[in-house]
């Protein structure tokens, strides 16, 4: 059966990583057809729209899609597409490898970020000169559907329970309903949660992330927490992501599309080969998802490194490696 798989590589960096994760992915041998789509702020730029509706079409009736980055235009490209996949949950894995120096290499957490509402839920409006607002969207229902998904995940991985990050001291209502809501399904479900305000959860983390393993919590609280944890295993380079929802998905690296290295050909592949590993593994590659998880943690363990890990190697040299281990 062949698998289509739309590749959206976006801007700066993301014309670089996702290339790269496609030759991975290519020189596996397996049925996929790529279809390569247009979306970000060149596109914009040229067209005046950062999410063509083709791009959003063929996301939509994809089996998978591989997304690179966007800059400026990641409200317009990147929630509108995970929307297009019916996406629930971010998946963010965030791990210190061997042979990367890491602030903090006892570190193995998994990130699962609501991606569907909070401050992302899009209404935010300039009412004057000196007002602007945002209405903040927390829901029953996207909350449980998290949640199951939170608790499927932990009994399918081996994990003990989670860990529900929130701010509900302040945020009583939305993340009141939040939290009230993922630990009700845990219960009924007999998963075991704890629960951290997210505010010390960033302290807590940096001093000690063995105290936590998988973390559940709302969308920016998502998206910031697990970007700091990529400061403590060695950087945005390593962190892939699933956006995952009931019939297909989308993976695409934690990063952007980091226009102060975008064109100089070195960006690290790794966090978007090992998102292209995650779409494996989703689509029943099993096999295939663990020899490409190893090949990216031998070159992460043995090198060769790019820049931001301290080497000088470039995306091809490291793709390169990558593909010759697998
Ligand atoms: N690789 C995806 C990308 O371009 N990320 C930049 C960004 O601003 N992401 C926001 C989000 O993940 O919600």
């Amino acid at each position: 059966m062949t698998h289509e798989i739309v590749v959206i590589p976006g801007d700066g960096i993301g014309q670089e990583v996702t290339p790269a994760a496609v030759d991975v992915l290519e020189a596996l041998d397996l049925e996929f057809e790529f279809v390569e789509a247009d979306a970000g702020d060149a596109v914009a730029e040229e067209t005046g729209e950062p999410l063509p509706q083709e791009t959003y079409d063929l996301a939509a009736g994809a089996d998978a899609t591989l997304f690179g980055a966007v800059g400026e235009t990641a409200a317009d490209v990147i929630l509108p597409l995970r929307e297009a996949v019916e996406s629930f949950v971010n998946i963010r894995p965030a791990k210190a490898y061997p042979g990367v120096d890491a602030l903090r290499p006892e570190t193995d957490l998994v990130f699962l970020r609501e991606n569907t509402e909070g401050v992302y839920s899009g209404h935010e409006d300039r009412l004057s000169q000196d007002v602007s607002t945002l209405t903040r969207v927390v829901t029953e229902s996207a909350s449980r559907d998290l949640a199951e998904f939170a608790c499927d995940y932990v009994a399918g991985d081996g994990h003990d329970g989670f860990t529900i990050a929130h701010k509900a001291n302040v945020m009583r209502e939305t993340d009141g309903l939040f939290r009230d809501t993922v630990a009700e399904v845990a219960e009924e479900n007999g998963v075991e949660t704890d629960e951290v305000l997210m505010d010390a959860f960033a302290t807590h983390v940096c001093l000690d992330p063995t105290q936590f393993d998988v973390v559940v919590c709302p969308n920016l609280a998502g998206d910031v927490l697990s970007d700091l944890a990529a400061g403590l295993v060695g950087g945005l380079g390593l962190l892939p992501s699933a956006n995952v929802g009931p019939e297909r998905a989308l993976f695409e690296p934690v990063h952007g599309s980091a226009p102060d290295i975008a064109g100089e050909g070195v960006a690290n592949p790794a966090a978007t080969i090992i998102s292209a590993a995650m779409m494996l593994e989703h689509l029943g590659y099993d096999d295939e998802a663990d020899a490409v998880h190893e090949a990216v943690e031998t070159t992460l363990e043995e090198g060769p490194h790019t820049p931001d890990l301290g080497g000088d190697a470039s995306t091809a040299d490291v793709t390169e490696v990558v593909i010759d281990r697998l």
